[in-house]
């Protein structure tokens, strides 16, 4: 029997499944950098536990191969300034202890700065060819940047959501999107936060009353749920 139906992928999730269209989907990858990851880094320099985020690297990879293989259309992000910092504005630039500012001398080049070693994406994750990455100034992907519009050029309605910090840039971007008419499917396993708790209530907080900012999974049902596209 031949159908005009385009393939729908359904996983399990939070509230309830999550369907979707390959051809109409996006996976997001939010913030995967040196500064906020790598131990030694800026992150780790707060008093930080950068294993509570680098748990996510493992099965990032084997989403980012999958995806590849499913020809899904995939998009990086970093949050970070020019060097001048006039895209930073003054309230941002003031928070945090001084000496560990953005734009201050950090273990791997200014941090949070635009062409420093430490602002770039962890060699584990790094782009591959053609997929665009969005340098953001703020917390959420959609302000100040052409994601919607790179979205929108794509026909893309449907988001898969992975990244740091949980709480923040990630539920900034989650609440962006679901404002702008983006369904989120949000990957518990592929989100970490510095505050184990703060993960926690954030995902709950994404599915709570119907799904109120999204849907919550895991990677290996949705892995499972692409089927054939699943790479080991
Ligand atoms: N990417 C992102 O979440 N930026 C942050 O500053 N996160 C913190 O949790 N601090």
């Amino acid at each position: 029997m031949t159908t005009d139906q385009p393939p729908l992928v359904r996983v399990p999730a939070r509230p309830g499944p999550y369907t979707f269209e390959p051809a109409t989907t996006a996976l997001l990858v939010i913030d995967m950098q040196r500064d906020f990851l790598e131990p030694g880094g800026f992150g780790e320099s707060l008093g930080n536990d950068v294993g509570e985020l680098r748990r996510t690297i493992a099965p990032l990879r084997r989403l980012l191969a999958t995806a590849r293989a499913a020809a899904l259309t995939i998009v990086h992000t970093r949050e970070g300034h020019l060097p001048d910092l006039s895209d930073c504005p003054p309230a941002k630039l003031q928070r945090g202890a001084p000496s560990k500012r953005i734009g201050d001398p950090g273990p791997y080049g200014r941090i949070l700065i635009r062409g420093e070693y430490g602002h770039d994406i962890i060699d584990e994750l790094a782009p591959a060819p053609g997929e665009p990455v969005i340098d953001k100034p703020g917390k959420g992907a959609f302000y100040a940047t052409d994601l919607d519009g790179l979205l929108a050029e794509r026909l893309i309605t449907s988001l898969i959501v992975t990244g740091v910090t949980t709480e923040v840039c990630v539920h900034t971007t989650v609440r962006e999107a679901n404002d702008r008419g983006y369904e989120c499917l949000v990957l518990a396993d592929c989100v970490g936060s510095y505050f184990p708790r703060f993960h926690e209530v954030g995902l709950e907080m994404i599915a709570a009353q119907g799904g109120i900012f999204g849907w919550v999974a895991e990677s290996p049902d949705l892995l499972a749920a692409l089927g054939p596209a699943t790479v080991a």
